[in-house]
């Protein structure tokens, strides 16, 4: 499906003719308290460290009812032009960074850069360390945060050890929302005809990174310290964000299994910038309510998992132990095959089912981490990315099994 602009009509007609070096975009809604500070460290890092280039710092608002704008117009930003706008489309992030790159687009940028509106812990020196690479001939970069372990689930469970093993990139924060990027690759999502109604939410930081790796291959990682951020109730939020997230990995392995089938080793991202440093902010897991979750889950639909991963497989799983890493696995390997192969609403139903799944595989991970330091823990995590790649059988056969490849 092509989508239309995303770019409201008076901005394309206003800048069409003008031209930038750097773009910082930062998508918002209902940041008042934030955005002008995160605008403002922006506007000093490219001072400090970029000061020849010509930029404008761009927000992207979803029709914000706190004054988003108005904090956002009321930044400092000396020398540095800056522009907010709502974007037209469907409501979401998605949309609000397509129009980012509709504008980086019209106005030849050179370089992207993206910052969460809602971030408290950005630097000048993050502007300094995601663009560097783009100087040095790569095309996207992600993040490298110090999170604390329990921190980042989807990223850990399914995200990094998924994008890792299959794709063989070792990115560590593959969806983490602060990027940068060439004009060239903006230009290229523009023109995609895969964006949809995930992309259009929190289905694009995957997309961004799966395309970038698949299209381009020219990826670095910008050490950057710790993330904070405003904390979101997960019991709320996390029900749509994971189905827009988990939608568009699998969507984008169709895309691509012609490449993913035949990756076999894992290469290590270069990492620009030295992290501060700082220690993350512990966080608080409530794994009573994870095996809740997961065991309502096991009851309500185990006719759906006895069919989907056959019976042993449900047999094994306990809500006390959670589900183990090879376990998980297969059922990721199941779980994307499937989704090749249903429509709309089978794939609604699939990941529906999938949630109470990584529920248990959240329980489980999160037990096994918690007796470990951050280090080892950060070891951990990686190891399970390395599992996934000696188990890429289990994805290319259950695929091939469902003729999909
Ligand atoms: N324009 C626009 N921006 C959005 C929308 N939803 C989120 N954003 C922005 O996207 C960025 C990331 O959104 P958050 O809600 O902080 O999500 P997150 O930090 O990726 O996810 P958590 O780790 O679950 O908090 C922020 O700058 C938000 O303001 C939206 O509907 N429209
Ligand atoms: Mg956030």
């Amino acid at each position: 499906m092509k989508f239309l602009s995303n770019l409201p009509e008076g901005v394309r007609e206003k800048y069409s003719s003008r031209n930038y070096d750097i773009v910082i975009g930062i998508p918002s809604y209902n940041n008042a308290e934030t955005i002008r500070y995160v605008s403002e460290v922006a506007a000093r890092g490219v001072k400090e460290y970029f000061p020849e280039a010509k930029a404008i710092i761009l927000n992207s608002d979803g029709g914000s009812q706190d004054g988003t704008r108005d904090a956002f117009y009321s930044a400092d930003t000396p020398g540095i032009d800056k522009l907010s706008f709502e974007y037209k489309g469907i409501p979401g992030k998605g949309s609000a960074l397509r129009a980012i790159f509709e504008f980086i687009s019209l106005v030849d940028g050179k370089y992207g850069v993206l910052l969460d509106s809602d971030l408290r812990s950005v630097k000048p020196s993050w502007i300094k360390n995601l663009v560097d690479p783009l100087l040095n001939g790569y095309s996207y970069v992600t993040p490298l945060y110090l999170r604390h372990k329990f921190d980042g689930t989807i990223t850990n469970n399914i995200a990094f050890p998924m994008t890792t093993s299959l794709y063989g990139y070792k990115l560590r924060q593959p969806i983490g929302g602060d990027f940068a990027f060439s004009g060239q690759l903006a230009r290229h999502w523009v023109e995609r005809e895969d964006f949809d109604e995930n992309t259009a939410k929190f289905g694009i930081d995957i997309w961004m990174t799966t395309t970038a790796i698949n299209e381009y291959g020219k990826i670095a990682q910008a050490s950057l310290g710790v993330k904070i951020h405003d904390e979101k109730d997960p019991g709320s939020s996390l029900g749509p964000m994971f189905f827009q997230v988990v939608g568009t990995l699998m969507n984008l392995m169709g895309t691509y299994k012609s490449k993913w089938s035949k990756v076999s080793s894992i290469s290590e991202v270069p990492i620009f910038g030295e992290a501060p440093k700082e220690e993350p902010v512990p966080i608080k897991v409530n794994l009573q309510t994870l095996k809740e979750k997961f065991a309502s889950g096991l009851e309500s639909r185990r006719e759906l998992y006895e069919k989907l991963l056959g019976r042993d497989l449900v047999d094994s799983l306990s809500p006390e132990k959670g589900i183990d890493l090879d376990n998980w696995i297969e059922i990721l390997a199941i779980f994307s095959a499937e989704y090749q192969l249903r429509d709309k609403d089978g794939r609604k139903e699939l990941l529906d089912a999938l949630v109470p799944l990584y529920f248990g595989r959240t329980r489980r991970a999160l037990m096994e981490l918690d007796p470990l330091n951050l280090d080892e823990a950060e070891a951990r995590i990686e190891s399970w990315a390395e599992r996934f790649l000696e188990r890429k059988e289990v994805f290319t056969s259950s695929w091939r099994s469902r003729g999909l490849l």
